[in-house]
């Protein structure tokens, strides 16, 4: 390639990257409203924290190597669907599915896949929902439609999959087979813990509704 191709080349990518930049920024305002709006609503908000982060120009080019594919920019968008990511951590199970609803019922947001894993864990016992959805982005020039993909999960869950995937680099992925067996029994009693923190909260919810019936009752006599 000759210094002006290069340079071409170079302004397309980052042209390209943009786009994922501004599926981004759409897709955290519509998780913000959604969690000021039910917070508003309904006195609650179903969301602990929320990040976001564009894939690393060399992970895109090494995932692409790693696939066998060309670098040409075509085949970037349609194979690589993770480079705008957003994981959503949620207070309780139930609340990963009333998130999810929330947003696959927008009508801008078209879902291309949904991957259950808390419903059908992975075999090490990772666990979270995956969904990867498109949205138009509106341009000075064009319009694009970006793969953006969403993890949501819970505390525990995400506590699980960040140390999971700690030790898995950090040990250069090849893991003894009594510490794999460790990080199962991990998984095991984090969705423990999720399982247990539901059923609490369930049970304060009937307190609190039973609570609101007997009160209303009261005034009635
Ligand atoms: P990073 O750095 O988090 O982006 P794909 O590889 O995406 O083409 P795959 O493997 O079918 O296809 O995708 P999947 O199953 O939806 O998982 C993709 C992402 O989920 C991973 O991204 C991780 O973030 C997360 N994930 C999946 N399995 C595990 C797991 O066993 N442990 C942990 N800790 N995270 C997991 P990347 O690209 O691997 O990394």
């Amino acid at each position: 390639f000759s210094q002006d191709e290069i340079k071409e080349k170079k302004t397309e990518f980052l042209r390209f990257l943009l786009s994922y930049k501004f599926a981004l920024e759409e897709v955290n305002t519509k998780i913000n409203i959604l969690m000021e709006e039910f917070q508003y609503i309904h006195d609650y908000n179903p969301i602990e924290h929320v990040k976001s982060r564009l894939k690393k120009p060399e992970s895109i080019l090494k995932k692409m190597k790693r696939k066998g594919c060309s670098m040409s920019i075509e085949e970037i968008r349609e194979n690589i669907r993770d480079i705008a990511g957003i994981r959503i951590t949620c207070s309780y199970t139930s609340d990963i599915y009333k998130v999810s609803e929330m947003l696959q019922k927008q009508k801008d947001i078209t879902v291309i896949e949904v991957k259950d894993y808390i419903r059908h864990p992975k075999p090490n016992g990772y666990r979270s929902l995956h969904l990867i959805i498109q949205i138009p982005i509106f341009m000075s020039d064009r319009e694009e439609h970006v793969y953006v993909e969403l993890q949501i999960r819970t505390i525990a869950m995400d506590f699980w999959a960040s140390l999971e995937h700690k030790i898995f680099y950090k040990y250069n992925q090849d893991i003894p087979e009594h510490i794999k067996i460790g990080l199962k029994e991990a998984a095991d009693t984090a969705n423990h813990l999720d399982e247990k923190m539901e059923k609490l909260q369930q049970e304060m919810h009937e307190i609190k509704e039973k609570n609101a019936v007997d009160e209303d009752f009261e005034k009635l006599l």
